[in-house]
């Protein structure tokens, strides 16, 4: 039974009886009633109190200065955008304009099809390789600005030459971002591994500026993006209270669950479910013994199904809806590189994994890595470390 059941389990009885009005017995009744209430405030507003202030920016006020006035302002965010790198920097972009500022999103590479929806990505500044253009736009909008927000991700080199150009930038830098272990290059961080999103930080961020009146629903639509993929639909171990509290706000401020669900989720090409098929079909493989399901996928492979950014995003979540499989991996060769992305169960940390080997991290169990290895060398690499996690894998946290 918690506290409060206890406490007031005899409550009914304490306030059956109603005292004569103006009598020393209504007075104590009144005082008991008074100290009744404080217990319950008291007992609501301690996790509240933890809730509101947990992730809090620590230098605020000084933040609150930066930003009272109209300001240059820049958005970068990581290579190859995903819904919550590109909507929290869209929804960020999106409650800064209506502050007055001036704002350019830029992103280190394109982004997948099925976020050109998002309200502002229009705008967005996307490097590419085959042109010259968004890089000039790109270094001049730096060079330029009073402030850089750096979003979803926590350290230059994820950003590739575009880390150069900020980390040279003489701008105020603000971090916001999610991911473990993070370089120290901002000013002001609004940095929480415990949040399951970049887009609830910046959430958190506009309530603690008092200025939640300002988001609208396309700021609110980005965000909802944004927490509902990192949370892998609401799925993911990193779901807590505060992730429905914060959707059920963006939910009040217009976010459209169903429509955003539709427009993220079911907007499949033919193309990526035959990919999808061949997957599952051919390249999936189970290690029983490590508890491990992966997938390897050649250039030719991607090539024969067409595959566009974003096209792989997903695949590797599939090994891990196996039952008892604790450790998915998938690997694929984008020709300059080859990709790995990695999820896991519980305690089985894939950043410890990626980071050690594959020039990579990011979450406890969702990381990123990389190999210049050919794509049968990183499996065999892949193959030969397992035993070393063979132990963890096969525990039960
Ligand atoms: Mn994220």
């Amino acid at each position: 039974m918690d506290f409060l059941s206890f406490y007031f389990k005899n409550w009914p009885q304490k306030y059956q009886k109603k005292p004569e009005s103006g009598s020393q017995n209504q007075y104590s009744a009144d005082l008991i009633f008074i100290s009744d209430l404080m217990i319950v405030y008291t007992y609501f507003s301690i996790p509240s109190f933890i809730i509101i202030f947990a992730d809090s920016m620590k230098n605020l006020s000084a933040f609150k200065a930066l930003i009272s006035q109209p300001q240059k302002v820049v958005i970068v965010t990581h290579f190859k955008p995903d819904a919550d790198a590109l909507g929290s920097s869209l929804g960020l972009a999106g409650y800064l304009k209506k502050k007055g500022h001036h704002v350019t999103v830029i992103t280190p590479s394109n982004y997948p099809e099925f976020l050109a929806w998002m309200p502002g990505h229009e705008e967005v500044i996307a490097l590419s390789k085959t042109s010259k253009a968004p890089e000039k736009k790109a270094v001049t909008s730096i060079e330029n600005a009073d402030i850089v927000f750096c979003l979803d991700f926590s350290a230059l080199s994820r950003i590739n030459e575009l880390g150069d150009w900020v980390g040279k930038s003489s701008a105020t830098k603000v971090l916001i971002d999610h991911h473990l272990d993070p370089e120290k290059f901002a000013e002001f961080e609004q940095w929480d591994t415990t949040a399951a999103s970049t887009a609830g930080l910046v959430f958190d961020l506009i309530g603690e500026l008092g200025d939640k009146n300002f988001i609208d629903a396309n700021i609110a639509n980005c965000l909802y993006a944004g927490l509902m993929t990192d949370t892998g639909g609401f799925r993911h171990g990193n779901t807590t209270q505060k992730e429905f509290l914060t959707a059920s706000e963006l939910v009040g401020y217009g976010a459209n669950p169903s429509v955003i669900s539709k427009l993220i989720y079911d907007t499949n090409s033919i193309e990526r479910l035959r990919l999808l098929g061949f997957v599952l079909s051919q390249k999936l493989k189970v290690l029983p013994e490590y508890k491990t399901a992966y997938m390897t996928l050649t250039s030719d492979e991607l090539k024969q199904f067409g595959s566009q950014t974003g096209d792989t995003e997903g695949l590797v979540n599939y090994g891990l809806s196996i039952k008892g499989i604790k450790l998915s991996v998938l690997m694929y060769d984008r020709k300059e590189e080859i990709k790995l992305s990695f999820r896991s169960l519980d305690d089985f940390s894939v950043n410890e994994m990626a980071r050690k080997y594959f020039e990579g991290g990011g979450h406890k169990n969702a990381s990123g890595g990389q190999s210049k290895l050919s794509l049968e060398e990183t499996l065999n690499k892949f193959l030969s470390i397992l035993p070393e996690f063979k132990e963890k894998l096969n525990s039960n946290s």
